[in-house]
């Protein structure tokens, strides 16, 4: 398929050293040797160009390197200029390069391409998109295993399993209204158990991509004035929020994000929550349950030097109804001790404006934990909705296997492979192609 000239823009529209044009397809030479005034390019040479606009004026000096496909990114001829940083000199190019009637590329028409022209499937497709707003260390190391074609090996491994489960039931099938027997039987449910159980395995690891990807989220809980803003100021070592000893200071739930090893955490201060007429500070405690449930681990704090009551009740009812990871902190643990610590249960004693590195170190020890980059995970949505069918299919199969219907079971299994292979491959097409890939940054 011969598709338009595209050119976009691939560097970030800010201030920096270099900025990197980018030109995809049959005319993408023509214009590199216009440009240039240069007759020939070495397939993959940097070479020191001036560059020249359509009247002929001088616009930079830069590095043109030409890829000849299929050696290149998108399959197709590419030439990229790289020139001087900024962003004067790049739209510069930019439009010389549109006057030659090149179109502007859409945003991840790159990749598309790339997709199009088989150097690369949808996984690996998904993981650059997601590598390039990857908010953590742990989320590049799994998002490179993908670049590289570990979720692509997975889908071949899984569809082989399931074409030979396939195979075993037209056999059945073959032998028409004859009852299949117990050894057949036998190797299709042993073959649709291994794969419910990777199926099972692979969505477990997946649970916390959110986290992830875009960092987790920790909401500070607990009754006012136990030290929740203090705590969190001590986290970012700054006066962020605003600390008094007078009972519902904060009033408005606030989140600052802060590198915990190789994960960024959103931490958010809350207002104390507590039974109050006041109209603002309820709203507030409306805001810290808010704050409460969309994290992914919740601090519940009390204070060592007051009794425990009815707020502090209320606290660990909240934190005991949830199946979130809880963390509980007795903060200042420097004063003298009031407050029933049995009631409390498994606990940190601190002072948290003396020193946190006791929650810090329990926080890495969770979130190394709770989410392992070592292993195989799964990073969009898509890809959960596609394992998610794919294991219903699978299960639904486990149920038929005894039935005799081996037309349903193979029917079932046919679907099971439809839905693992959409990880990779698209069955209905250009609609789906351009939402997926319309997700990507320009010039990707
Ligand atoms: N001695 C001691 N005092 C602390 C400690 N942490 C906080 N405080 C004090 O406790 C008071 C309340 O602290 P805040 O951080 O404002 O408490 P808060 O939980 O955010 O309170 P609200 O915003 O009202 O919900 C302040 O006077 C702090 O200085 C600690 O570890 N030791
Ligand atoms: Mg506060």
């Amino acid at each position: 398929m011969c598709y338009d000239t595209i050119v976009a823009i691939s560097t970030p529209k800010a201030m920096g050293a270099v900025s990197i044009v980018r030109v995809s397809g049959s005319e993408a030479l023509q214009v590199a040797k216009d440009i240039t005034h240069k007759r020939l390019f070495e397939p993959r040479y940097a070479t020191l160009c001036s560059l020249f606009d359509l009247n002929d004026e001088l616009i930079d000096e830069a590095i043109v390197i030409y890829f000849q496909a299929p050696h290149s990114y998108t399959g197709e001829d590419v030439v990229e200029f790289q020139c001087h940083g900024g962003l004067i000199v790049a739209n510069m190019v930019l439009k010389t390069v549109l006057g030659f009637d090149i179109s502007l590329a859409m945003p991840g028409e790159f990749s598309k391409r790339a997709y199009i022209n088989g150097k690369m499937d949808l996984s690996q497709a998904q993981a650059v998109s997601n590598i390039i707003k990857a908010q953590s260390e742990s989320a590049v190391k799994v998002l490179s295993r993908q670049i590289n074609g570990e979720l692509a090996e997975f889908v071949r491994q899984n569809k082989a399993r399931l074409v030979e489960v396939l195979a075993f039931i037209e056999v059945g099938i073959d032998y028409g209204d004859e009852p299949i027997d117990d050894s057949t039987t036998r190797q299709i449910d042993d073959k649709l158990e291994v794969l419910k159980n990777t199926m099972t395995k692979l969505l477990q690891n997946s649970r916390q991509k959110d986290g992830l990807m875009q960092g987790f989220y920790i909401s500070i809980i607990g009754k006012p004035n136990v030290g929740k803003s203090s705590f969190l100021n001590a986290l970012l070592h700054e006066n962020a929020v605003i600390v008094s000893n007078e009972p519902g200071t904060t009033r408005d739930t606030i989140t600052k994000a802060i590198k915990i090893g190789d994960h960024i955490v959103h931490i958010s201060d809350t207002a104390g929550i507590r039974e109050t007429t006041n109209n603002i500070e309820a709203q507030g405690i409306q805001r810290s349950k808010q704050a409460f449930e969309n994290s992914d681990i919740v601090v519940a704090m009390f204070d060592n030097s007051e009794k425990f009551d009815d707020d502090d009740k209320r606290i660990l009812d909240l934190v005991h109804s949830t199946d979130k990871i809880v963390i509980k902190i007795v903060n200042k643990a420097d004063l003298k001790n009031k407050l029933d610590k049995d009631k409390i249960g498994n606990h940190i004693a601190m002072s948290v404006e003396k020193d946190t590195d006791i929650f810090i170190d329990k926080l890495q020890e969770i979130l190394t934990h709770s989410f392992d980059s070592s292993q195989l995970s799964l990073v969009s949505s898509r890809q959960i909705e596609a394992t998610k069918k794919c294991l219903a299919n699978i299960v639904s199969g486990q149920k038929l296997s005894h039935s005799n219907d081996m037309e349903l079971l193979s029917f079932e299994l046919n679907e099971a492979l439809k839905n693992i292979s959409s990880i990779t491959e698209l069955y209905s097409h250009d609609q789906m192609l351009d939402v997926m890939f319309g997700e990507f940054c320009l010039g990707k």
